[in-house]
């Protein structure tokens, strides 16, 4: 039977053979919403990179240069995180290079996976659909907050695991922690999520308008994929 883990900060990665596995990155605030956002949008690829630097670079060669280091846009990019700047015409049929404090990170750590997916609440249900028809063996690892566990990655973490609870066995005890969180939180996880650090963090920025965004469910079908070191849909 295929079995499901959850690494609950890409620091935690060395203790995973993902060899065989499916790896799931999620950074639901904001990376990965963003970045599920834009596929639905009509956007050609995102190229995701661990080094600031080395993402700017791709503006020469025609790429749209995207993302944050601590929330903030980066000075001299063309586009921040906030999903709402991955829904207009702008971005549809392009190229992004993009780079964030945590998500971009996680994906890193997770090459050498034998698959790479991108989840989120907004594509929660065809991440799930994904998984269950897939041959892989599962783990979704949380990009969390510069090695540290967040909450909010940990109820998506718990929200699949909930969803798969019938059809797919848990390794160890992190998938069954982020369930029994899923379940405590679900019915309400703006208000849930409002202690939360990166909540709090986000709140600084204004920008409360994102968070409930990306705690909306099922918005999109889409399931980016790591092909090549690139993110296709
Ligand atoms: O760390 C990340 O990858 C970001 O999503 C963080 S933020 O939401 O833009 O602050």
């Amino acid at each position: 039977m295929k079995t499901i883990d959850v690494c609950l900060s890409p620091d935690l990665m060395h203790l995973y053979d993902v060899s065989d596995r499916t790896v799931v990155v999620v950074d639901i605030l904001r990376a990965t919403s963003c970045m599920v956002t834009a596929f639905a949008h009509g956007v050609q690829s995102i190229t995701p990179f661990a080094d600031l630097e080395a993402c700017r670079a791709m503006k020469s060669k025609g790429y749209i240069t995207s993302g944050e280091r601590n929330g903030e846009k980066v000075p001299g990019f063309d586009q921040g995180n906030s999903p709402f700047e991955y829904m207009t015409g702008a971005i549809r049929g392009k190229k992004i290079a993009f780079t964030t404090t945590n998500g971009t990170q996680a994906i890193e750590k997770a090459k050498g996976a034998k698959r790479i997916i991108i989840g989120s609440f907004l594509n929660l249900s065809s991440v799930v659909k994904y998984l269950l028809f897939g041959d892989n063996s599962v783990l979704i690892v949380c990009a969390g907050w510069k090695g540290k566990v967040n909450l909010e990655d940990t109820l998506f973490a718990g929200a699949v695991v909930e969803k798969l609870k019938n059809h797919i066995e848990t390794d160890c005890d992190a998938p069954l922690a982020a369930q029994h969180l899923y379940n405590v939180a679900k019915d309400d996880m703006v208000k849930f999520l409002n202690a939360s650090s990166h909540v709090k963090r986000l709140n600084r920025l204004n920008i409360h308008k994102d968070i409930e965004y990306c705690l909306s469910l099922d918005q999109y079908q889409v399931v980016p994929r790591l092909e090549n070191g690139v993110l296709l849909a």
